[in-house]
């Protein structure tokens, strides 16, 4: 079994969030927050700040580790370790790139029933600031098998 680290970077102003399509690679079609795999020496905020950078055009400022989830698909023996972090300062952007469309969403106006299907779980927590860890397993239909949750007290 080997485990890919990744980043997830969702930023919080207010009562809004900022969330972007998925225009082409891995979850396309889905509202997500913006992040993606280490590069070579680069630490989790360094990479963060980067794919933030590279998908939506803006520089987190004040980025807060959230919670770190497992992710399992059936069939693949590879788990995505997903290090979610959490901004509400950030400079320049949002702007659309080859890889995203960003949009505000209002809090309760969130679109779950466009995201991966575990966010519905975790989200609510991070926008408590709530910290959290878990585990999901997905069918080949991105559909939750099985999952644990933890909130951090
Ligand atoms: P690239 O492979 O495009 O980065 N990601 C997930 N995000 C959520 N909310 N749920 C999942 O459940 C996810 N699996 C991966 C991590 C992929 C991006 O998608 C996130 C990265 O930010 C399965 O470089």
């Amino acid at each position: 079994m080997s485990k890919k680290l990744l980043t997830l970077v969702l930023v919080q102003q207010d009562d809004r969030l900022l969330l972007g399509m998925k225009k082409r690679g891995f979850g396309t079609g889905r509202w997500n927050g913006f992040g993606g795999k280490l590069e070579e020496g680069e630490d989790l905020e360094r990479a963060a700040i980067r794919e933030a950078q590279e998908e939506a055009g803006i520089t987190p400022l004040d980025l807060q580790e959230m919670g770190v989830l497992d992710f399992g698909f059936l069939n693949n023996p590879e788990i995505l370790e997903v290090h979610i972090f959490k901004a509400t300062k950030f400079e320049g952007g949002p702007r659309e790139t080859e890889e995203m469309r960003p949009k505000w969403f209002k809090i309760n106006e969130i679109p779950y029933d466009e995201m991966w299907s575990d966010d519905i779980h975790w989200l609510p927590l991070l926008l408590d600031d709530k910290t959290f860890n878990g585990r999901f397993l997905f069918d080949e239909n991105d559909q939750i098998l099985s999952h644990e949750l933890e909130e951090n007290l």
